[in-house]
């Protein structure tokens, strides 16, 4: 699963990837329009694991991951808006997270949440259009697929009324149809407020969370300065740290678990001696694309997927007592992968 972290230029993106992979990419002026991409990996906490392993003991322990990507764009001509030469590498990632700068800037700005949300909308929004009329252009010449012309004046109509992709019903059929331009404003999207230390406590701006609600987008408040600060201390050092500020936690575990749930994700689990183990599939992934995941021999040869729940599990403590309770399900390929699933898949390969 791989994240990108977006936003316009020193809103604090390198900053929060700091917090959240551990590493020390530079921030700041120095880094400005640098170009470069970071690349890190971080562990989803999850309690479901830690339990599984106290039963079966087993020699690994593997929590879910996901990649983050703090994609470096360098500004646009004209301040808040998007070099067009970042949209690619946003279209690469399965969700983003848009960093907004709500602490006054290293030249004393003021932060304008609202406005960055507003104006990266506009940005998305552009990006997605500009492919769609192109398309519709050389449809002019060309012959396409029975019904595109519709699908992309749809599209088209929704985006020029400003809204996202991700808010319109579309069918199966249509998704899989336009998947591959792998639209910015189709990605799900989540929102870090990135404030000033002081202001961790205070609550989020009616406008700002009147425009969230009306968007359905989640805001994760933060201050990503604190949170990389922290991240640098050992526990004991960070513990001190935050009880000097008030504050009884970090944000980051509270932050991965809200992006999971905001981005969609879920976990599926496989449990046995050798290792216990949480993968993650977007929500709604079939039992044979969840099979993929661990290995794509698993996909193709996919026979059955036996399933049962974790609750379940943790019921019985064993899982040849789940199927003599009849609580194992064997399921088909088609089978949406629920959270908390232990599965087994059985296949020729
Ligand atoms: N006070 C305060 N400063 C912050 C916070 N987060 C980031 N900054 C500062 O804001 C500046 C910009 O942060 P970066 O993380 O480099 O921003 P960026 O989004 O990666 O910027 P580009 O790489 O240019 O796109 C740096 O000087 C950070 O130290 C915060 O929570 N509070
Ligand atoms: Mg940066």
């Amino acid at each position: 699963m791989k994240v990108g972290l977006v936003g316009f230029s020193g809103s604090g993106k390198t900053t929060v990837y700091n917090a959240l992979t551990g590493q020390k990419a530079e921030t700041g002026y120095a880094s400005r329009g640098s170009g470069k991409t970071n690349l890190g990996v971080v562990k989803v906490p999850d309690a479901r694991v830690d339990a599984l392993a106290a039963i079966h003991t087993p020699k690994k322990i593997t929590l879910a991951e996901i990649h983050f990507v703090d994609v470096a764009a360098p500004p646009g001509a004209g301040g808040r808006s998007l070099d067009t030469s970042a949209l690619p590498a946003m279209r690469e990632v399965e969700a983003l997270v848009q960093v907004v700068r709500a602490f006054p800037s290293e030249d004393g700005k003021p932060g304008e949440p609202l406005g960055e949300l507003q104006d990266l909308q506009t940005e998305l929004t552009l990006g997605d259009l500009a492919p769609i009329e192109k398309r519709l252009e050389r449809l002019k010449k060309e012959k396409g697929k029975p019904g595109e012309i519709e699908l992309l004046g749809k599209l088209k109509a929704h985006l020029e009324e400003g809204k996202p992709l991700r808010d319109l019903e579309l069918s199966e059929q249509d998704q899989t149809a336009i998947s591959g331009y792998r639209f910015l404003t189709l990605k799900p999207l989540l929102i870090v407020l990135n404030v000033a230390e002081g202001d961790v406590d205070k609550p989020i701006d009616p406008a700002l969370s009147a425009y969230a609600a009306a968007n359905k987008l989640s805001i994760i408040p933060l201050s990503g300065k604190l949170e990389m600060e922290l991240s640098e201390l050992s526990p004991d050092e960070q513990k001190a740290f935050l009880a000097d500020l008030g504050l009884s936690d970090t944000a980051l575990p509270r932050f991965v678990r809200a992006a999971y749930a905001a981005l969609e994700l879920i976990s599926f689990l496989t449990a046995g001696p050798d290792e216990c183990r949480a993968w993650t599939i977007r929500r709604g992934t079939s039992a044979v694309r969840a099979a993929g995941k661990i290995h794509s021999d698993i996909e193709r040869g996919f026979i059955r997927a036996e399933v049962m729940t974790f609750d379940d599990f943790m019921q019985f403590k064993s899982e040849a007592k789940v199927r003599e309770a009849g609580k194992a399900r064997l399921e088909g390929k088609e089978y949406i992968v629920r959270d908390g699933d232990i599965i087994h898949f059985r296949h020729n390969s």
